[in-house]
């Protein structure tokens, strides 16, 4: 993409609105743009963004055999009086009515219709388990919007279900999702700590929520420090092998890790070798709940067992906020002068900088280097712009690109480029061949 042509309004100014660091970048950095309190358009560069986040996560449900689906954001109050939740739901939820006066409303989860469409679909045990998932828009009044899309009113969330025949396959469910997380949030680059948790509207009583540390976190953190050495892409996972996926739940979950609801200061005390004990703030990027027949009993979701007895189905659901997501890598990678994305989630993975645009010898250069970069499939923004180079400079860190190759004409003239990395800060002189190669070459550099 040519950034001259390209719908970027970068801001050097801080946004006064902004509270926290992400957000702050983000309006600066041109991702997004506030419609009204909490709701958000998302500009060409943060699309890119939240869309490459999307995907890793579909990746990672599909590796574990969960499948995808698409739900309407309107849903039916009907549904959410039959599970007894439309009046407990309260202010949070946004209620709307038709031009023939039935209830609607814009679905905040969707526990409910998923059940529906369960209870139409399915009538044996030979049928489950049966794990599904979408990637939809949600809203929640929330009284105070704030950090941007970190705490919207509308947000993007990836939310899964499962449906099994009793607690213990339920719980291998439960264990799928729990190894998707991990590899789905370390694959960002992100170390996201599984803490146990309290089940709030969704209700249950096993819950656990995934939490990416940083300072301007709204959840506090206790855990023993090992927790903060886990890697879970040392090995593959096997998701058909359930004992492992119970031990590798187990290995998460053993250094007393806890939100500030649940911490059981005494007992963390007691547990944890004092110069073991982690306490910090964090951002919850998931959470996942096991909640047995809390819908299925009162929306009549049962099958018929092997004696064709019916059995309520037992439930568990699985929220990601992916939205959420695209703030909290801000909140974990950054620096003074902007973001430093994470490859495998950046908007592009090159940053072209032409130091003296106009001058024909650097344009042909970088039209050169353009197209091999595009043709070899490397994302790449080319700044063709007739700005100083210090204001391309400064636009280049802000957006954070992992790598900026910059083009000027005394470099040129030796036949030499610079290869800078963002997150480093390492540059290289090289010659212009060897900086397409570094670059189309293994991507990793
Ligand atoms: C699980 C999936 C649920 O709603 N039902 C379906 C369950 N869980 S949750 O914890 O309430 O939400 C899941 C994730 O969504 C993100 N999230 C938000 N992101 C941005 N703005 C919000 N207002 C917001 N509320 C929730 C969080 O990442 C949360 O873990």
């Amino acid at each position: 993409m040519r950034l001259s042509r390209f719908l970027l309004p970068t801001l050097k100014e801080t946004p006064a609105e902004a509270q926290i660091v992400s957000h702050r970048l983000m309006l600066r950095a041109g991702m997004v743009r506030q419609t009204s309190a909490g709701i958000y358009a998302w500009l060409p560069l943060g699309y890119r963004v939240l869309r490459k986040i999307e995907q890793i996560v579909r990746e990672e449900q599909d590796r574990a055999g969960c499948q995808e689906l698409l739900m309407p954001t309107i849903q039916p109050a009907d549904l959410w009086i039959e599970s007894g939740r439309y009046d407990d739901y309260g202010k949070e939820m946004l209620r709307i009515e038709d031009r023939h006066e039935r209830k609607l409303l814009f679905g905040p989860t969707n526990e409910e219709m998923i059940t529906d469409i369960f209870r139409s679909a399915t009538k044996s045990y030979r049928e489950l388990p049966q794990l599904l998932y979408h990637i939809q828009w949600k809203f929640r009044d929330e009284i105070r919007p704030r950090f941007g899309v970190m705490r919207g009113r509308e947000f993007l969330m990836k939310d899964s279900y499962s449906f099994d025949l009793s607690y213990e396959a339920a719980r291998v469910s439960y264990a799928k999702m729990f190894a998707s997380y991990l590899r789905t949030f370390a694959r960002m680059g992100l170390q996201a700590i599984p803490m146990e948790a309290d089940t709030g509207p969704i209700g249950g009583d096993l819950s656990h929520e995934f939490i990416v540390l940083a300072d301007t976190g709204e959840s506090g953190v206790f855990c023993d420090r090992q927790a903060l050495e886990l890697d879970v892409l040392d090995g593959g996972i096997d998701y058909d092998d359930h004992a492992g996926l119970e031990a590798l739940m187990t290995r998460f979950t053993s250094h007393y890790a806890r939100t500030d609801e649940k911490h059981d200061a005494e007992r963390f005390a007691a547990d944890v070798p004092a110069d073991r004990r982690y306490e910090g703030r964090g951002i919850e990027v998931g959470q996942v709940f096991y909640f047995g027949t809390k819908y299925s009993e009162p929306m009549k979701a049962a099958v018929a067992d092997a004696d064709g007895h019916p059995v309520d189905v037992h439930m568990g659901s699985y929220g990601i906020g992916v939205s959420r997501l695209v703030g909290a890598i801000i909140e974990a990678s950054h620096d003074e002068d902007g973001i430093i994305w994470p490859e495998p989630v950046a908007p592009y993975q090159v940053g072209l900088i032409n130091l003296k645009s106009g001058d024909a010898d650097c344009d042909r250069a970088c039209d050169d280097i353009y197209q091999r970069l595009n043709a070899a499939g490397v994302e790449t923004l080319y700044d063709d712009r007739s700005e100083r180079a210090g204001a391309k400079f400064a636009d280049m860190d802000l957006i954070g690109l992992p790598h900026q190759l910059i083009v000027g004409p005394r470099g040129l003239k030796a036949g030499m480029v610079e290869l800078k990395h963002r997150a480093t800060g390492e540059r290289d002189e090289l010659s212009l061949e060897a900086a397409i190669g570094r670059l189309t070459g293994a991507h990793v550099l």
